[in-house]
């Protein structure tokens, strides 16, 4: 325990003097990691009693990826005690800092969608709500980058074996997962059953802290990890290889971000975690099973965790006893759904057969619950592509968004414009059928990681002309408009932000051995890579510049730093050519006399959540480009509008939100629309072929790229090549691309007038507070869990 500064100084000189070993900065990071658990303690404690006794409803959120990003730093800051740490150990001759990055980054996620399930703990946790989360833990999280001759490689991470472990294993709440086996119905009235000869799994809960901001709440992130189970539950054959299929279960995350991996190991994952959670929430109550949805809310993080809803079904039927309308009741009830993405690849669908045969009893379970809701929609006297729509399972396919939304209570997407075209598209027929169910929740991120935590330079501005309140509640930020038009603070600004681009240099120089000129233009494209995120747009506006500076010696444009960075999927063949594409140009730009000069690329190597804090504030410009419906939210961009870079996008997601709160002016958006991409689609009516043959610069561009001429040492763009020509362009990159041009030209005239420019970038701050993750907690809690606040501690 430690409440001053000399405390934390004596402790920790302490247990420095109990160390065998010589201190490395590993073992001091070490040693203060361990004292930040043991501080958290007494809360964590408190906080689990107070649950207990006051029987509040408890909302546990299902996800199959939590990417927390380090620990350490948030711990501090969340408990108010980051300063006296940070100056106690610079006075013993260590730098916070420094230690910070001994913590191994644990990536339990591939992007967005988990990313916003660790800032949704943030904001529970802080705003004082009884909400946990519900995941695996992962031994590999996401494999790390490593660029060979501009191609990404990927490398096994291994975070809990470098770690020094947050989390604590809780053997006494170990339970066992059912694979496999036979189903044995129970001949009565009931749909009872029983499973034999299954293969058991041993799932162990490993609970990690979740601080709140001033320490007060400390709710919990569950991980499970699979396990050989005890002798008795083992088969009596071939222990090894069965130990190998177990242990697989947890062993690594599936790399796979907006595609659907069809894998028996990821339905194995996926069963896991919602057994083993539901199970222990089951177990562990002490209020009658048919009061679940008064006491328990649980969130489905996509349809990665869907299985709950038939799960849900089997424990209460053949576990509770209970009759199928009670448990449909109870279910329904307690579930809900959130979905984050409309593309066709990312919509998980499995094989009849292959559900059946893993998990005969569920597969059961959902062929119920599709022949009730069929018969129900029977009624209804709709057409024959309707009732395919309402149907769960086809074709020997379960669709899992349809099982979602049917076994959920509310259904939410998660950016308006994603949640009008679930309603009116995609999901139009289950809305029509459930016209209450389907909500929109805008994303948000958390403002004490992404702003307090990555910029302290920026939040002391703040704070020393609007005060401290803002970072109890954001939207507060609002005060800043009163400044926007003030040259003192515009010019204090300014300089917060040439600081940051000065470390982000001097990081990247260190780490990286790049050189950047820290006061060129930050223009940044940093997210996973994707044909709808348009990586592809950005690299052939660069290739157009380079041309234009070699056609014309009077093009000269102001010097410009476009930085990259994101992981492709292992097996995502096209996006990893583009990364590919995007290195050759560059090497050729940066080793250019002339164009060097004024364009210079950066591809950051590994970009990860410690990666992105460094990032975010060094930006001027956020591009956020996604061919317009495909980008369900992004919130990287609400990041980005929080440290003040301005929006250079497509009107697509919470792009179109972020206009909203700071006007057209204050953002430069270009491109076709929602409507017009889907219509284009509809009628087919787009021909990436007549651009090429029609605009000159792109016919130049396109040539170049297929003769191999856009650089030596890239002969196989072959994926690239059969998107554009083949495939006919279906991210419409070329459709866009002269808009896109013309548009970062906008860009630059504002950029060489400083104060334009500032005062726009203030004004992205000053509205950003909205998208702060405790306004979209506040909302979910609302309107879905109705969750009540802690508020007498
Ligand atoms: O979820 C984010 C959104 O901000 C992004 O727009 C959206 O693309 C992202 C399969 C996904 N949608 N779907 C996934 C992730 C992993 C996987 O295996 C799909 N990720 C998103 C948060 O709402």
């Amino acid at each position: 325990m430690f409440y001053s500064k000399e405390e934390f100084k004596e402790n920790f000189s302490m247990r420095l003097e109990q160390q065998e070993q010589p201190v490395t900065l590993q073992t001091a990071y070490s040693i203060l990691a361990g004292m930040v658990r043991e501080f958290v303690k007494r809360d964590w404690n408190e906080t689990n009693h107070f649950y207990q006794n006051e029987q509040r409803k408890q909302l546990y959120y299902f996800s199959i990826e939590f990417l927390i990003g380090r620990m350490l730093g948030q711990n501090l800051m969340n408990l108010t005690i980051y300063e006296l740490v940070n100056e106690g150990l610079g006075e013993l001759g260590y730098d916070l800092a420094e230690l910070e990055e001994q913590e191994p980054e644990p990536g339990l996620g591939n992007g967005g969608l988990g990313r916003l399930a660790a800032c949704f703990m943030d904001s529970l946790a802080s705003l004082q709500m009884p909400g946990h989360g519900c995941g695996i833990r992962y031994r590999g999280g996401l494999f790390s980058q490593v660029l060979k001759d501009g191609f990404q490689t990927e490398h096994p991470t291994d975070w809990i074996n470098d770690s020094a472990g947050w989390d604590i294993r809780r053997e006494d709440l170990a339970t066992y997962i059912p694979f496999f086996g036979e189903v044995q119905p129970e001949h009565g009235q009931r749909f009872k059953a029983s499973l034999t000869n299954a293969e058991w799994v041993k799932a162990v809960p490993y609970d990690m802290p979740i601080v709140g901001a001033y320490g007060k709440t400390v709710n919990t992130l569950r991980l499970w990890q699979a396990e050989l189970p005890e002798q008795h539950l083992l088969p009596k054959a071939d222990v090894e290889t069965y130990k190998q299929h177990v242990v697989a279960i947890s062993d690594r995350l599936y790399p796979d971000d907006s595609t659907e991996e069809g894998k028996i190991l990821r339905l194995k994952q996926q069963y896991f975690l919602c057994s083993a959670s539901l199970q222990t929430i089951l177990k562990n109550r002490d209020f009658p099973v048919s009061a679940l949805p008064k006491h328990v809310a649980i969130q489905i993080n996509d349809t990665h965790p869907a299985l709950a809803i038939p799960e849900l079904m089997r424990l209460l039927l053949d576990g509770e006893g209970l009759s199928w309308e009670e448990a449909w009741g109870i279910t329904t009830h307690t579930i809900s759904y959130t979905n984050h993405t409309i593309l066709e690849e990312a919509m998980e669908k499995w094989d009849s057969s292959m559900l059946e045969q893993l998990l005969p009893r569920i597969y059961m379970i959902i062929q119920e619950i599709d022949r009730r809701f069929k018969e129900k929609c029977h009624q209804e006297n709709l057409d024959s592509e309707a009732k395919k729509k309402l149907s769960i399972i086809e074709d020997g396919i379960v669709k899992m968004a349809t099982l979602a939304v049917v076994g959920s209570y509310k259904v939410n997407g998660v950016a308006k414009l994603h949640t009008e075209i679930l309603k009116m598209r995609e999901m139009k027929e289950l809305n029509e059928h459930f016209p209450h169910k389907f909500h929109n929740k805008t994303n948000g991120i958390t403002h004490r990681r992404w702003l307090m935590k990555a910029n302290p330079e920026l939040s002391s501005l703040i704070t020393s002309v609007i005060g401290n309140e803002w970072t109890k509640d954001p939207v507060k930020l609002h005060q800043l408009n009163e400044f926007v038009q003030d040259p003192v603070f515009l010019g204090d600004f300014k300089s917060v932000k040439q600081q940051k681009k000065n470390q982000l240099t001097e990081y990247l120089e260190k780490n990286q051995t790049i050189k950047i000129d820290p006061e060129s233009i930050f223009d940044m494209h940093i997210k996973r890579f994707h044909g709808y995120k348009r990586q592809l747009m950005n690299i052939f506006h660069i290739q157009m510049l380079y041309n234009r500076i070699k056609e014309d010696s009077a093009y000269r444009p102001y010097p410009r730093t476009f930085f990259f960075g994101g992981k492709a999927a292992k097996s995502y063949r096209f996006a990893k050519q583009v990364i590919k594409l995007i290195n050759t140009v560059a090497e050729k730009i940066n080793n250019d006399p002339v164009a060097s000069k004024h364009l210079h690329i950066v591809f950051v190597e590994d970009y990860n959540v410690s990666r992105a804090e460094k990032m975010f504030p060094a930006a001027d410009i956020s591009e956020q480009i996604s061919t317009a419906s495909k980008e369900a939210s992004g919130t990287g961009n609400m990041k980005f509008m929080m440290n003040g870079a301005i929006t250079l996008g497509t009107f697509d997601g919470a792009n179109i939100e972020i206009v909203e709160q700071i006007g057209d002016d204050n953002a430069f958006i270009f491109g076709v629309t929602a409507q017009q991409v889907m219509q284009f689609e509809e009628e087919k009516t787009y021909h990436a072929r007549e651009i090429i043959e029609k605009d000159r610069e792109i016919g130049q561009l396109i040539s170049e790229l297929l003769s191999g001429k856009l650089s030596k040492g890239l002969e196989n763009i072959d994926f690239i090549r059969s998107q554009i020509i083949d495939e006919n362009d279906p991210y419409f990159v070329l459709k866009d691309l002269q808009h896109y041009a013309r548009t970062h030209n906008r860009v630059l005239a504002v950029y060489e007038d400083t104060l334009a420019w500032q005062e726009m970038s203030a004004v992205n701050i000053a509205q950003s507070g909205i998208f702060s993750s405790d306004r979209t907690i506040q909302q979910y809690s609302d309107e879905v869990w109705d969750l009540e606040k802690i508020y007498s501690r």
